[in-house]
């Protein structure tokens, strides 16, 4: 397989792009070889400059869980933009997002609507400190919650893969409020909030970016009577599970109810949307009603609202998530018997439609143990996926997502490309 046409263009990239990527795991630096450049996306697959085609296992990381270029979706924004791309004043369409994340996730009771993840958990952390008048905030080990400031410390995703300890030009300051604690382990967020001056618990309820790590029985429930207990606000951040491991996210898979919940990717049908929200009287705070400052020039972008909004009007329909469920499970089991008949030590963590595979002998239940995880072996069997047509996420420390798009015959496939990359 030739990927000149890529290299050459990683070439010219690097002259202007730092990196030559727009977000650093794209560089796929720590599995080795250079980053494809994508020419195409459809249903299941992407296609590269040089024409090469590959099963999809990143999905633009979870938005497009419908699939490449879905028709109702292209229909709906092509639609839409006769009226216009963007106003900086309110538009209808941006009510019914709103109306329509309340009715799926009820714990949202009012939204605001942004551009990126980071944005909403970024603002999520402003209210939940405004409405408490409290600095100091908890996040797990390895968690990933976008890239402020205060929210860089022992992170996940991009951090962890780059195997970097936080960020430069993080000021102490910014981060000395965060107290960071190992993922599933209740006693430690016990201790945390013992002074009962914690304004904000943020965490993933299923960890997606230190690889897929589920939350142990009992401890969401655990979180959601502690923060309760010492009036501290639990945000969910559900950036990667909303409408992902459940129609209603996490919360619903898991039946817990956060205070303020963070949500984004699927939520934009693949534009960039995404949103806060939660009780009223805390998001009640945000001006112009309170005092909480948050703003954004494209916040509800029509576009991109309309686009989200029609991706969360098809997940609704009947049987969506049985069929993630039957897929995911299909590619998990297929991935862990490769790993198996290989001779490879492996886990395998999956929620849904969202899954990793470790390189490792031991469970993997917080940052800790996944950091146990061959990342060399990883690299190896990254690249000889692609080789073979499959596209994975270049990191040891990120899901695989599965999307509506793939067919049973498209798992196989991916599942047949594993058992041969694992043994050759
Ligand atoms: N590392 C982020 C996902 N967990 C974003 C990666 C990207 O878009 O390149």
């Amino acid at each position: 397989m030739s990927i000149q046409r890529s290299q050459a263009m990683f070439e010219r990239a690097q002259a202007v792009i730092p990196g030559g990527v727009n977000s650093p795991v794209r560089a796929c630096r720590s599995v080795g070889g250079d980053p494809i450049f994508i020419a195409q996306g459809d249903g299941p697959t992407i296609t590269d400059l040089d024409g090469n085609r590959y099963l999809d296992l990143i999905g633009s990381w979870g938005p497009l869980i419908l699939g490449h270029g879905h028709r109702e979706i292209l229909d709906t924004i092509a639609e839409t933009m006769m009226y216009g791309t963007t106003f900086g004043a309110p538009t209808e369409v941006e009510v019914r997002f709103a109306e329509k994340l309340r009715d799926v996730v009820p714990s949202m009771e009012m939204v605001r609507a942004v551009s990126s993840g980071t944005e909403s958990t970024m603002s999520a952390l402003r209210l939940a400190r405004g409405y408490t008048g409290r600095a100091k905030i908890i996040k797990a080990d390895g968690g990933y919650h976008g890239h402020a400031d205060c929210l860089l410390v022992s992170a996940g995703s991009g951090v962890a893969t780059l195997g970097i300890p936080g960020s430069a030009g993080v000021p102490e300051g910014a981060a000395r409020d965060t107290i960071v604690v190992p993922f599933n382990d209740i006693a430690a967020v016990e201790i945390a909030l013992a002074a009962g001056d914690v304004a904000a618990l943020i965490i993933e309820p299923v960890c997606g970016n230190m690889g897929l790590v589920e939350p142990a029985p009992g401890y969401l429930e655990g979180l959601r009577a502690l923060c309760t207990k010492h009036g501290t606000v639990l945000i969910f951040d559900e950036v990667m599970t909303g409408f992902r491991v459940a129609y209603g996210g996490a919360q619903e898979r898991y039946k817990i109810t956060p205070d303020l919940t963070t949500i984004g990717k699927v939520v934009g049908g693949g534009l960039p949307a995404a949103a806060f929200g939660g009780r009223a009287d805390i998001m009640q705070k945000l001006a112009p009603l309170g005092p909480v400052y948050q703003a954004g020039t494209l916040s509800g972008n029509p576009l991109a609202m309309a686009a989200g909004l029609k991706a969360m009007e098809i997940l609704g329909r009947p049987g969506t998530y049985e069929r993630l469920e039957q897929l995911g499970k299909r590619l998990g089991d297929g991935l862990l018997a490769a790993a198996q008949a290989a001779g490879v030590p492996a886990q395998l963590n999956r929620v849904g439609s969202m899954l990793t595979l470790f390189f490792c002998g031991t469970p993997v239940t917080d940052y800790a143990s996944a950091k146990q995880a061959d990342t060399a072996r990883f690299g190896t069997f990254f690249r000889k996926m692609r080789e073979r047509g499959v596209f994975l996420p270049p990191s040891q420390f990120e899901a695989m997502f599965v999307s509506l798009a793939h067919s049973d015959e498209d798992i196989d496939a991916i599942t047949t490309a594993a058992r041969a990359a694992l043994v050759d």
